[in-house]
């Protein structure tokens, strides 16, 4: 079982996109089993993007993800990553496919809504800027059976 963190950015809060996205992920059969919204203050945010401190677009981001409240959370389940970061789709957008979150909500190539992690490494690093252990939930649903088979789990 794995988990990946995901940020509805301030953009996505500011279109009343959280409740769209947060059915997107439940519908899918995600668990989210950790949710706070709090600003992304500034040092959180440097550490969230510190890969591309130096790039052009680093100040840039760092002045859109800190413009609002954000709603962070951890989702759990199995493949999760890869799930999420393909219901995400492309960095922006104007390249992102119809059906995924940023192709049928965003048009923008600076505010694409949301983040998710992008490996199990970065997932346990960005979890452990965001959450504490004990804010991190388990429990069933009573459709876990039917949600994945043993193949699934292996
Ligand atoms: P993604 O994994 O799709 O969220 O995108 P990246 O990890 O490549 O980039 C992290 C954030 O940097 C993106 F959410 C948006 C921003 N970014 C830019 O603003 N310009 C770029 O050219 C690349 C990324």
């Amino acid at each position: 079982m794995e988990r990946t963190l995901v940020i509805v950015k301030p953009d996505a809060v500011q279109r009343h996109l959280i409740g769209r996205i947060l059915h997107r992920l439940e519908r899918k059969g995600l668990k989210i089993v950790a949710l706070r919204m709090r600003p992304m203050d500034e040092s959180l945010a440097r550490k969230m993007y510190a890969e591309h401190q130096g790039k052009d677009f680093y100040e840039p981001l760092v002045a859109f993800v800190t413009a609002g409240a954000v709603v962070a959370m951890v989702v759990e389940g199995y493949d999760v990553i890869s799930i999420v970061r393909s219901m995400v789709g492309s960095t922006f957008g104007p390249d992102a496919a119809p059906g995924t979150i940023r192709g049928d909500f965003g048009a923008s190539r600076r505010y694409n809504l949301i983040h998710a992690s992008d490996s199990p490494e970065s997932a346990r690093r960005e979890i452990d800027l965001w959450f504490d252990d004990e804010d991190i939930l388990e429990y069933e649903f009573l459709d876990d059976p039917w949600i994945y088979a043993a193949v699934d789990r292996e």
